[in-house]
């Protein structure tokens, strides 16, 4: 008699449809398979886009989301969760009272504020529901540098907070771990920062790579997910998935006339002109 095999742990993913499958749950689904998870998926919007733009976005019914996720959460044991874009306040509301009947299951927090390109994707209700209904149930929250911005500013401010700022108060929203990353800032590096309770837990600083891309936000936050879903400390999990992801966009690729696509799946390629520790790619070397 065979086992069974040994089931590959399962992430539960809540975001929105991106045809080019450079981001939204297709880019999710891509980055946890490459990790050796097996994605569920609860689709909380349809949007129209290419490598382009974002020419519209259709947010599912609340209660269709809400029966993916719940359907799927009865039948097997999600070791994470991850959310991307949400696409309307009802589908905030939804998915923060399913995640609120879990609350010992780690949820990595995406908040999708704008496509990498600027396309608006949330506006300032959405922004408030987060802040309010989800931050206080989100294990790690990983907004870029404007995200935490828009996230934290507070109309007390005189002038723009700092990032440290803006971390320390999406940790008093409730976030446990925020992690802002630095892509969208004119430093000659990208230095994406992690902050818990007590500040800084770790700096991190990646060659700026000259392409625009599709999708890395989504890349990252999933493969912190795929790490924790593992087994992984928050911290490792984001050091492992920081390297994952700067190697997809390192291997990215243009396959249409707007942004480049990360390759979440370039170990699997053996045409490769280098693998990732800069030797020529050889047989048998993918792992
Ligand atoms: O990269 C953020 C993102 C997430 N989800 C969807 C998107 C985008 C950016 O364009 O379209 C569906």
């Amino acid at each position: 008699m065979t086992l069974p095999s040994p089931t590959p742990p399962l992430v539960l993913v809540f975001a929105a449809s991106d045809p080019s499958s450079g981001a939204g749950i297709q880019a999710d689904l891509l980055t946890l398979a490459s990790l050796g998870c097996h994605p569920l998926t609860a689709l909380t919007a349809v949007t129209v886009q290419d490598t382009v733009g974002v020419h519209s976005v259709q947010p599912v019914a609340a209660e269709l989301l809400e029966q993916q996720a719940r359907t799927v959460l009865e039948d097997m044991p999600v070791a994470a969760f991850k959310i991307g874009l949400l696409g309307s306040v009802e589908n905030v509301l939804a998915v923060a009272e399913i995640v609120g009947d879990y609350p010992e299951i780690p949820l990595v927090f995406d908040p999708v504020l704008a496509s990498g390109r600027g396309d608006d994707l949330s506006g300032e209700d959405i922004i408030a529901a987060m802040r309010e209904m989800l931050l206080p149930q989100t294990t790690l929250i990983t907004p870029n540098a404007p995200e935490a911005r828009r996230l934290a500013e507070s109309d007390e401010d005189d002038g723009e907070p700092s990032l440290d700022v803006c971390a320390r108060r999406l940790i008093e929203m409730g976030a446990q771990y925020v992690l802002i990353t630095g892509t969208h800032e004119s430093t000659p590096q990208v230095v994406n920062t992690l902050y818990g309770a007590d500040g800084v837990l770790r700096r991190d600083r990646w060659e700026r790579l000259p392409g625009s891309y599709h999708g890395s936000g989504c890349t990252l936050a999933s493969a912190i997910a795929a790490c924790i879903a593992g087994g992984a400390s928050v911290e490792d999990a984001v050091r492992d998935a920081q390297d994952y992801t700067w190697q997809t966009l390192k291997n990215g690729f243009r396959a249409g006339m707007g942004q480049f696509i990360p390759d979440r799946l370039f170990w699997a390629r053996d045409d490769r002109p280098e693998t990732a520790n800069g030797q020529p790619g050889k047989d048998g070397d993918a792992h």
